[in-house]
């Protein structure tokens, strides 16, 4: 009989890699979606009829402890987070419930039904935010810079703390920017190809942008939810930091997607003080020594593949729009 596993956040990016992944390797994946008046699954379409999809919500107890008691997953992956940056300035109360308390919800729910379940906590490089150490690691200190950082490093400690106070196999894997094609298009990188894509085929002028200096370590999505799995195969619960261990200014991502096109970004990229934030995190680049050592795991992408394949799925895309 193979595992089960339960993912909250499948609608999202990671969960609809993630599912994939587990579902190749013969588990039976119950994805967690919450209630909406209109159902956009498009993330996940293509595996109609080999997922079992479940409502609770990360706000609600009940919802969660009743699909954990129902399911009875071997694992559990807790994706679901009000993940954008900026939305957590404008909503910094309802980001703490989702992406910090949020995760307490989830514990509570393993712990109340069956403390022998293994969970993973989606845990993020924004909780470096002013970053104390180049490049980060494990042990790096925090200083998260935005209600979505501190909401993360809440959600950080309350699986460290759970792990300790009642030997729980929780995990928190700590994961630099990863992207791809199903990445929401409000993210920088998916903004730049969508409108690269957009400026190729004349359906738009311009880009609007804000900070174009600051530098992330970008990696492809695919591989970064392999490492997830990989955390909690191992014979004991350790955190651990996933990046490529190389850093791009927005600038870089910007110029390659342009060139992917043959066009030169400079007359089409018009930087707005609209976007840019409150307060910026400058620079991120991780060690992944840890993982590799331990995990095995390494990232096969690199980032032109990655700005690459972006670039051509919007254009892809974008192209069936067009009527010619
Ligand atoms: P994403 O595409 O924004 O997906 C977020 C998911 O959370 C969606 O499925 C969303 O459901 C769900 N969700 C939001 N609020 C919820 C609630 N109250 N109850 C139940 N579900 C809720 O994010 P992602 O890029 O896949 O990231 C996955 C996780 O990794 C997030 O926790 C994110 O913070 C974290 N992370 C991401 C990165 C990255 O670079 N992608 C890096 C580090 C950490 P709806 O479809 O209904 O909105
Ligand atoms: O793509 P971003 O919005 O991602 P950010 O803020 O780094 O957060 C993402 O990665 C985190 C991991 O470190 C996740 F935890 C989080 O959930 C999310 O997935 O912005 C990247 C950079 C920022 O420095 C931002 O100021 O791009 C800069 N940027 C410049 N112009 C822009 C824009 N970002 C956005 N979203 N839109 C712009 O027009």
């Amino acid at each position: 009989m193979g595992k089960t596993a339960v993912i909250t956040g499948i609608t999202g990016q990671d969960g609809s890699y993630l599912a994939e992944l587990l579902l190749d390797k013969g588990y039976r994946v119950v994805g967690v979606t919450r209630r909406t008046s209109t159902q956009v699954n498009e993330r996940i379409n293509h595996l109609e009829g080999k997922l079992e999809l479940v409502s609770a919500d990360l706000l609600d107890q009940s919802s969660l402890t009743t699909v954990i008691r129902d399911t009875r997953p071997d694992e559990v992956y807790n994706l679901a987070a009000q993940s954008f940056v900026p939305a957590s300035w404008a909503q910094p109360v309802l980001t703490g419930e989702f992406t910090a308390l949020g995760v307490t919800r989830v514990l509570e729910a393993i712990r109340s039904v069956d403390p022998g379940i293994r969970m993973y906590q989606a845990s993020s490089s924004e909780m470096f935010g002013l970053v104390r150490e180049v490049p980060q690691r494990e042990s790096t200190p925090f200083h998260p810079r935005s209600p979505y950082g501190v909401a993360k490093v809440y959600g950080h400690w309350i699986t460290v703390n759970y792990r300790e106070s009642y030997d729980l196999f929780a995990v928190s894997g700590i994961l630099f920017n990863h992207e791809s094609e199903r990445r929401g298009l409000e993210f920088v990188t998916r903004k730049i190809t969508d409108g690269v894509a957009r400026i190729k085929l004349g359906l738009a002028a311009e880009l609007r942008l804000g900070n174009l200096d600051a530098q992330r370590d970008w990696g492809f999505a695919g591989d970064y939810v392999r490492a997830m799995w990989l955390m909690l195969q191992q014979p004991a619960p350790q955190d651990y930091v996933i990046a490529t261990g190389r850093t791009h200014a927005v600038r870089d991502f910007v110029r390659l997607a342009f060139e992917c096109v043959d066009l030169r970004w400079e007359p089409y990229v018009v930087v707005d003080p609209r976007f840019v934030r409150p307060a910026e995190v400058d620079l991120l680049i991780g060690d992944p020594a840890k993982a590799k050592a331990q995990l095995g795991w390494e990232p096969e992408t690199t980032f032109e593949q990655l700005v690459e394949r972006m670039v051509r799925a919007d254009l892809e895309r974008l192209s069936r729009t067009v009527t010619v």
